[in-house]
């Protein structure tokens, strides 16, 4: 039975201003209407808007340890409702029910770590340079942030925005991607259980152009928070920039996974395999270059072959799937057209290259996990995000060829090397541009108190998760306190030493 969802204003659900509505269906199985849901526009934004407006004038000033215990009450809930959120995103997003569990389990994780920065959140205390005077520096909350998410993880990366935001004593506007929306409204439900006041936390759903550019130019949206493509977070950050608003972005990658000739080989198939077909390669941190030694080139290969065709693709719901469908039409036909331009580049398809056909999958949007060989560094495929279960094999010579490899693209998210020699593994930490390096692990599952993002087109020098997310969602403010009882000059007066 389809749903009816709503957007969440001021804490009161409510329809589209206009009354109109989209429908969210399953991928895979297109003929489930999962739930429909407001097609909002710029009135509906300018509401929302304006009701975080109003309630950051009280949010702010709760105290930061008391906005953390509603976090922990959310935490909790999120955990109780896990496997009833996880079941609904798999009928939403397709991916299996295992890894949804996990993409609500990082946001539990999220939940809790952010609310224990509700009782550290440091500032610093220093020395001032003339005496009888205190210097420090606290954080203090920007204001209303709008943030702008993806489909691929519809649970975890709202909580990587908005919990932190939270907890600094910002109020948020969440605009979700189309495909995912319902995830994100039962999320927001669960916030309005934890106690969250009316308009700390508000929803909008709808298009991109008609509910994301609104958010992105209003005057009263004081930060953007975006993951997505770098091409629209260039957009966004142009916009910004225009109107000199804080602007924090998660975007692409091209994240190679490098195997040396010394590796444990089966460890590093394990890892190729769930590092580039997990999620259906729908990651931002998705392996989608694997750099082999040629040494070991030929027969790692062939086995990654023979292990990526036995893969099984189903329902995500269906208990042995492993592989989900991609989340749309429009996803399976950009993966595709990437396969031809591998095939037109002259790359080798070793395996899979075509819409996954069988029993259970007539109705899907799945797609057959493929492998190409014989790529060169030049190729499109070896170069721009692909965003499905599609990996490209290079072969090299040295570590040093590898890194050379690696690092030649515009991305710069995640990276992992499997090699059994310590110094080869500490020379690919330092080496390689990334915002994170695996050793022995392929290129995802990054934890939620390390910080997350990347160098060069992934990003715009931010991180998300770990403490460092914080600089993100709080403004440093530095204060003086004169307590000398005259007027003091800072670097014009000379201190007299006794
Ligand atoms: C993403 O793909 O946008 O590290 C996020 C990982 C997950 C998060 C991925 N924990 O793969």
């Amino acid at each position: 039975m389809a749903e009816t969802f709503k957007n969440f204003i001021g804490g009161e659900w409510v329809d589209a201003a206009s009354g109109k509505r989209f429908e969210n269906r399953n991928p895979a199985d297109w003929n489930e209407v999962v739930g429909t849901h407001p097609d909002s526009d710029a009135g509906d934004i300018e509401r929302a808007v304006l009701a975080a407006a109003k309630a950051f004038k009280t949010w702010r000033l709760v105290p930061a340890p008391k906005r953390a215990e509603i976090l922990f009450r959310a935490g909790q809930i999120m955990a109780e409702r896990k496997e009833e959120l996880a079941r609904l995103m798999t009928r939403e997003m397709g991916k299996v029910l295992a890894e949804t569990r996990g993409d609500v389990q990082e946001g539990i994780d999220t939940a809790f770590y952010s609310a224990g920065e509700g009782r550290r959140m440091y500032g610093e205390t220093t020395n001032a340079e003339m005496p009888n005077k205190f210097a420090m520096s606290i954080r203090l909350p920007v204001g209303v942030c709008g943030m702008i998410t993806p489909w691929n993880f519809p649970m975890a990366i709202p909580t990587w925005k908005m919990f932190p935001a939270l907890v600094c004593g910002n109020t948020v506007v969440l605009k979700p991607a189309s495909d995912t929306p319902a995830t994100a409204a039962k999320l927001v439900g669960v916030l309005a259980d934890a106690g969250f006041p009316p308009g700390v936390v508000n929803l909008v759903t709808g298009g991109g152009g008609r509910v994301g550019t609104p958010l992105i130019e209003h005057p009263s949206v004081r930060l953007i928070s975006f993951t997505g493509s770098s091409e629209v977070g260039r957009r966004i950050a142009a916009t910004c920039g225009e109107k000199l608003k804080l602007c924090s972005l998660e975007l692409g990658g091209k994240n190679p996974m490098i195997v040396m000739e010394d590796a444990d080989l089966d460890l590093a198939l394990e890892g190729a395999l769930w590092g580039a077909f997990g999620t259906t390669g729908q990651r931002c941190t998705a392996t989608s270059r694997i750099i082999l030694h040629e040494k070991i080139a030929d027969s790692f290969t062939e086995r990654l072959v023979e292990r990526a065709r036995k893969l099984r693709l189903g329902n995500g719901l269906e208990p042995g799937s492993e592989v989900g469908p991609l989340v749309n039409k429009g996803q399976r036909e950009s993966v595709h057209g990437y396969v031809q331009i591998g095939l037109k580049d002259g790359a080798k398809l070793l395996t899979g290259g075509k819409a996954a056909a069988g029993p259970g999958l007539e109705n899907g949007w799945f797609y057959e996990p493929t492998v190409f060989g014989s790529v060169t560094p030049g190729m499109r495929i070896a170069r721009e995000e692909i965003f499905g279960p599609v990996v490209a094999i290079l072969t090299v010579k040295s570590l040093e060829g590898a890194i050379e490899v690696a690092n030649d693209t515009d991305y710069g998210l995640s990276s992992s090397i499997y090699t059994r020699d310590v110094n080869r593994a500490h020379i690919a930490i330092r080496d390689i541009e990334a915002g994170i390096t695996y050793v022995n692990g392929p290129t995802i599952g990054a934890e939620v108190h390390l910080p997350f993002g990347g160098v060069k087109d992934t990003g715009n020098g931010h991180r998300e998760s770990g403490r460092q997310v914080l600089d993100v969602f709080s403004e440093w403010k530095s204060i003086y306190v004169d307590y000398s009882g005259k007027l003091q000059k800072a670097q014009i007066d000379d201190v007299e030493i006794q």
